[in-house]
């Protein structure tokens, strides 16, 4: 992605593998303060994941990717006797971070399977350049669900999104916002809602700072106030990205996602899901084998922001002692959704049969 940092302009990605570091924009601090963190070990950057310093179902996919080509590399430099063992606890560590985004257990298990066999070093070669293919998938991906997606936009299109599935929840460009980038670039004079999206405020972080550096016209809006703009028909099209989607098209994404869904259903909007084959996990037949991620009730109960003298604090807004639920996902069922735009093309309802033809034709012949 192209971004204006005090006046210079940067091509960077969210996240890339420099030996055994792993640098990543710092996505606790944007938009107030831009920062590349240096990860220097697997411990690192599952902390990272969990901190979601680094976060978006795709990128976390990539880091735990590189976490588990430092591990391999950390067991070569130790001179490890048991190197299969200790990658095994890395992978652990690194799955045991968050619990919804299929793609960081996919990434994982692909670089595992890519080590299975050959000598120490043959083996770290092979986590590196699995780690590093899965963050050249995830550039490609994005760039074909950009297309794809373009080609469901018209011209003065007002499109809503919720959270961030941006080039900060991916590689660069994005899942969600890949169509709104290839949009805008082709010339479509669009508009974007984005949705500010308690409790981390992705939206009103992430989505407003990504669109700013893109030139997109936007507007952010309180999550609550979706169904008054899709309700006076200002509302053309919602995308939104995923984290996981289960066999039969139910679709696991940020807190907040469901309810959209359900009101544009009500309003005759179309409701576009972009996600890449990683986040497409067969093993689940429905939303409800999905697990959903609970994070610490401290999240609702404070906010993060800058005052007016610029110092970047944080401030308690409920009543002391409240105790505040706070899980970061939820399910929207298939029925709510228009389709699927990914990778290999815009898969559309039956999405039991169209999701197993799009991924795994060869299973379909005779059937
Ligand atoms: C992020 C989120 C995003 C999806 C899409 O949640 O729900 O919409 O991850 O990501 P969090 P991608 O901020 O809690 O990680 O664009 O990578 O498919």
């Amino acid at each position: 992605m192209r971004v204006k940092i005090n006046g210079e302009t940067r091509e960077l990605w969210t996240l890339w593998r420099e030996g055994v570091n792993v640098k990543i924009i710092d996505q606790r601090y944007l938009p107030h303060r831009f920062e590349i963190l240096t990860l220097h070990n697997h411990c690192e950057t599952a902390e990272a994941i969990r901190e979601m310093a680094v976060r978006g179902a795709g990128a976390i996919g990539v880091a735990a990717g590189y976490g588990i080509a430092q591990a391999a590399l950390e067991a070569k430099e130790w001179k490890l006797k048991d190197f299969k063992a200790y990658v095994s606890k890395a992978a652990n560590t690194l799955k045991n971070t968050r619990p919804t985004a299929v793609n960081l257990f996919h990434a994982i298990d692909r670089c595992i399977k890519a080590i299975s066999s050959g000598s120490v070093s043959e083996r770290v070669a092979s986590a590196c350049a699995e780690s590093d293919r899965i963050a050249l998938d995830d550039l490609e991906a994005s760039k074909k669900m950009g297309e794809y997606g373009n080609a469901l936009i018209g011209d003065r299109c007002h499109i809503l999104t919720h959270c961030n599935a941006g080039a900060l929840a991916f590689i660069d460009n994005g899942s969600a916002l890949a169509p709104i980038r290839e949009a805008h670039r082709s010339g479509k004079r669009i508009f974007v809602y984005a949705d500010e999206t308690r409790p981390r405020s992705q939206g009103a972080k992430l989505t407003t700072w990504e669109l700013q550096q893109e030139g997109v016209h936007y507007a952010l809006i309180v999550d609550n106030a979706a169904g008054h703009y899709m309700f006076r028909g200002e509302v053309d099209l919602v995308i939104v990205g995923a984290d996981r989607i289960a066999a039969n098209g139910d679709t696991a994404n940020k807190i907040g996602t469901y309810e959209k869904a359900v009101l544009a259903l009500e309003n005759g909007i179309p409701f576009y899901v972009a996600a890449p084959k990683m986040t497409f996990d067969i093993k689940c037949p429905t939303g409800k084998s999905i697990e959903i991620e609970e994070r610490s009730s401290d999240e609702v109960n404070w906010v993060w922001g800058v005052d007016e003298d610029g110092i970047y604090r944080r401030v308690r807004i409920s009543a002391e002692g409240t105790t505040a639920l706070n899980p970061s996902f939820d399910i929207t069922p298939a029925k709510y959704i228009t389709g699927f735009i990914t990778d290999v093309g815009v898969i559309k309802p039956p999405f039991s049969r169209s999701i197993r033809e799009a991924f795994h034709p060869k299973k379909d012949k005779g059937n």
